[in-house]
């Protein structure tokens, strides 16, 4: 079915559209790739590396799909050299990696664990020496084991100790490591890793959801006023999952339904983080499971600690239906039981997830955020990208999906900028196919094929693509 598109990528690389494209994106539009520790590093027991939350619930029979893990992952911890390879290769400005708390402070807390500092410090050393910028997540759900044995995000202390290894980062790389995000998508950590248990701990408790989605952004906002007074220079950020919701029908309970799921999915983090407040109808949709008293006096304005940068990670859209609660009981209900479901549609693009395709989501994700938050901090598209069913034919991956996924989304986002939406930049996620977590190696969304069992790497064709894009965008520039 694809023969013509697949002789057409191998015998002329060039893609018109990589150029066109290039030449809409705002100027001095940062393009680049985004990973995360657990999903590729491997070498779970090296270097002194402690247990995290996801060491112990992959390893939980039935949590992850045919019962994978990340202990070997891509192999990246000693790989790490040809992936900056491949990064320079691609020409990126940036690359958006995540620390492993447990590699840095094996129990959550303490001296700083030297083998740890060390790979990351090389890993630093290497992308700068190839010219990439790194930008640093601290928290891409890798939380260390000791401190879920202390009660985990739902306690106020992870959230303070959270603060302190922020700070140990800071003082290890903080001479040349500029950029960072505290956290990545806490929607995920709190909802999926302690409300639906789809997600390391595992846990389904409602109120406990709610507390951990508070002490994350707490731990977030600690995090950035901490590093802050350490370096005034350096730019501060969280990165959030945000999905631009609608309505299904302009029936009144659809319409009632997209705002209950607006207020989970959006506004339980935007407004604490970017309005110092909770959104007006949480505590009475959650009144059952929880009175909110693990909000304190003062932690909003902690939560919402000046941002030099928002990162958005997008996916898809969310166009919501009114259903009857799964439970009828308000006090037995889990958190996401809010009466909504998000269909997909009849002629909807789907990918390897699931998940329906609709770039223009995109822009008008970004639009609703300045309209809604006018002291918005400028913007960096910190993930977007998407699984495909890829296979490697004579020795090559061609995967026009995912180039038509990235160019469309990177055009939304250009249209964005013109609606006047400050937008600096992008990252693809990701460089290497990697562990998706419950879905484990299945899900490929990578620039690059990897082979798990050869931990061969094998760029695809939008690896080719990307690469002119960025090669395109800085000949206009
Ligand atoms: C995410 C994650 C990534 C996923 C990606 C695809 O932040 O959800 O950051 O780790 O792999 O989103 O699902």
């Amino acid at each position: 079915m694809n023969d013509a598109a697949t002789t057409t990528t191998r015998q002329r690389p060039e893609h018109a559209s990589a150029r066109e494209t290039a030449a809409l994106l705002p100027a001095g539009f940062e393009l680049g790739v985004a990973m995360a520790s657990y999903q590729i590093e491997g070498a779970v027991h090296e270097g002194g590396r402690g247990r995290s939350i996801w060491d112990t619930f992959s390893h939980t029979p039935g949590a992850v799909a045919r019962g994978e893990t990340g202990d070997v992952a891509c192999d990246h911890y000693h790989r790490y050299r040809e992936d900056v390879a491949l990064m320079a290769e691609l020409g990126v400005d940036a690359y958006r990696l995540s620390v492993a708390w447990p590699r840095l402070q094996p129990d959550g807390t303490g001296p700083v664990n030297r083998a740890g500092a060390d790979f990351y410090s090389r890993l630093v050393d290497e992308l700068l020496g190839a010219g990439i910028t790194p930008v640093v997540t601290l928290y891409h759900w890798d939380l260390p084991q000791a401190l879920e044995d202390a009660g985990g995000w739902p306690v106020r202390d992870t959230a303070l100790r959270f603060a302190d290894y922020a700070v140990t980062v800071q003082e290890l790389l903080g001479d040349r490591v500029h950029r960072w995000i505290t956290l990545n998508e806490p929607y995920c950590s709190a909802v999926l890793g302690y409300g639906t248990g789809r997600h390391a701990p595992g846990v389904r408790d409602a109120g406990r959801s709610l507390a951990a989605a508070h002490h994350l952004l707490l731990g977030h906002g600690l995090a950035v006023e901490a590093m802050r007074g350490r370096d005034r220079d350096g730019d501060y950020g969280i990165t959030l999952n945000l999905e631009p919701v609608s309505a299904l029908t302009d029936r009144e309970e659809d319409r009632a339904a997209a705002r209950r799921s607006l207020t989970l999915s959006n506004l339980l983090f935007t407004e604490p983080v970017l309005a110092g407040t909770y959104p007006e109808d949480a505590r009475r949709l959650w009144s059952a499971v929880t009175d909110f008293s693990f909000v304190r006096d003062g932690d909003l304005e902690t939560t919402s600690a000046e941002l030099d940068f928002l990162g958005v990670n997008y996916y898809f859209p969310a166009r919501v239906r009114a259903v009857p609660h799964r439970e009828p009981d308000p006090a037995l209900r889990a958190v996401d039981d809010l009466g909504v479901a998000t269909p997909l549609l009849a002629d909807d693009e789907v990918t390897e997830m699931g998940w329906p395709v609709e770039a223009d989501g995109l822009r008008r994700l970004m639009v609703w955020l300045r309209e809604t938050y006018p002291a918005l901090p400028p913007v960096l598209v910190t993930e977007n990208g998407r699984a495909c069913a890829d296979v490697v034919v004579d020795g090559a991956v061609d995967d026009p999906e995912r180039i038509g996924y990235i160019d469309g989304h990177l055009r939304a986002l250009a249209q964005a900028a013109e609606a006047g939406v400050e937008v600096r930049g992008y990252f693809t996620w990701t460089l290497l196919d990697n562990f998706e977590w419950a879905e484990g190696y299945a899900r490929r969304f990578g620039l690059v094929h990897v082979d798990f069992e050869t931990q061969a790497r094998l760029p695809k064709a939008s690896f080719s693509w990307y690469r002119e894009l960025v090669a395109a965008r800085a000949g206009s520039a």
